[in-house]
């Protein structure tokens, strides 16, 4: 089992508890599969849903997770292009409307109709879990369920902020969160994508982590602080010290939000990613202005990103660091994941 020290303080043991009970298998719909989730990756946005962090309301009662491997093992009748027994996976976007503009145009996340799995329509933290055919991830079938598992969320979405980044090969990018579950992953991809990763986290765990994964460069935001953090990002970016091509913000915390400006390069970008509650950004006009600096989000990605990135996994360019546990275990990986202890994912088994 998980070590929880039961001796922790009132203020840092979460307050919100999950229930851990059978409930009825969903019956999929004309256009939906049902999936025999095996391994769920469990994602810091699953936490947000359930403390409430965002200003979207979460459907109640409600199941959680959205990076969800397994198996077909039904589908409606409208289904032509997934068998029984297909691997498939069920990601944060579970289904959208594929006919307004956004959709029409592969923007799919943008859809105002968009249906999101482990928030307002149950995830895949249970063994039976239902989406639209047309969105769910086809994973190909040499690839281990708990090992792709993370690539559903975690790695399409890096995956996506790379590519708005507008970095090119050669050149470097500062992930700052790159010790958990996304950053882990967007070392790797930046890697593959031909990019210098220079990590940003805290602590000496996540530092080995990091440069494990194949990081060029580790900055501990907790003892590089004020202006000796925005020096050391910038010599560890680049030789010429001018700093980061791009800069994905991965942490669940807003201060970084407020430093990517002060070491990005001139002409640069900072992809935010994270969504630490109730956070703003700012920046000073004069420096965005001069440096011609852009700022932009970045959300999950589109079906073609899902199978770019899941491409990437099945030819071994990107592997996941991962620990296992049983789903009903879960509120003790919440419990790590709001102390900031988890290094890389957990993935859940839904059969223990
Ligand atoms: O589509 C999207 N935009 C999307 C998709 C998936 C997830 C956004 N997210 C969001 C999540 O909701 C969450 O807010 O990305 C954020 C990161 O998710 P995660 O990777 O699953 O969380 P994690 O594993 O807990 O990792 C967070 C890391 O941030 C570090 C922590 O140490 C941890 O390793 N961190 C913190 I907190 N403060 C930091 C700081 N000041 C920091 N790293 C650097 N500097
Ligand atoms: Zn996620
Ligand atoms: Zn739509």
């Amino acid at each position: 089992r998980l070590r929880i020290d039961d001796s922790r303080s009132i203020l840092t043991r979460l307050p919100i508890a999950v229930s851990y009970k059978k409930i009825p298998v969903q019956k999929p719909g004309p256009d939906e599969v049902l999936i025999n989730v095996k391994y769920s990756g469990v994602c810091h946005t699953d936490l947000h849903a359930m403390m409430g962090d965002w200003p979207i309301p979460t459907k109640m009662p409600l199941v959680g997770g959205h990076e969800g491997a397994g198996v077909v093992v039904a589908k409606g009748e409208l289904v032509t292009d997934l068998e029984l027994g297909d691997k498939a996976g069920i990601k944060w976007l579970n289904g959208s409307c594929l006919a307004c503009s956004f959709c029409m145009q592969a923007d799919e996340p943008l859809c105002p109709k968009a249906l999101l799995s482990g928030y307002t329509v149950d995830g895949t933290f249970q063994q039976y879990a239902v989406a639209k055919a047309a969105h769910v991830a086809r994973i190909p079938a040499e690839c281990d369920l708990a090992a792709v598992a993370p690539v559903l969320c975690a790695g399409i979405t890096v995956y996506k902020g790379l590519k708005e980044s507008g970095a090119r090969p050669g050149q470097h990018v500062a992930i700052v969160g790159a010790g958990g579950g996304l950053g882990s992953m967007a070392i790797q991809y930046a890697r593959a994508m031909g990019l210098h990763a220079v990590a940003i986290d805290g602590g000496a765990e996540k530092g080995e982590s990091c440069a494990a994964l194949g990081a060029a460069a580790y900055v501990d935001y907790t003892t590089s602080v004020g202006d000796d953090f925005v020096r050391d990002v910038r010599k560890a970016a680049a030789p010429d010290g001018l700093g980061p091509h791009a800069v994905l913000l991965l942490a669940v915390a807003e201060k970084p939000f407020h430093q990517a400006t002060q070491y990005v390069r001139s002409r640069g970008a900072v992809v935010c990613i994270g969504l630490p509650a109730g956070a703003h950004l700012s920046a000073p006009v004069f420096d965005t202005v001069v440096r011609m600096l852009t700022i932009k989000g970045s959300y999950v990605g589109n079906r073609q990103d899902t199978q770019e990135a899941l491409d990437f996994f099945r030819r071994g360019l990107v592997k996941v660091p991962f620990k296992t546990a049983g789903l009903s275990e879960l509120q003790d990986v919440y419990q790590l994941m709001r102390e900031g202890k988890i290094v890389g994912r957990y993935v859940v088994d839904t059969s223990k």
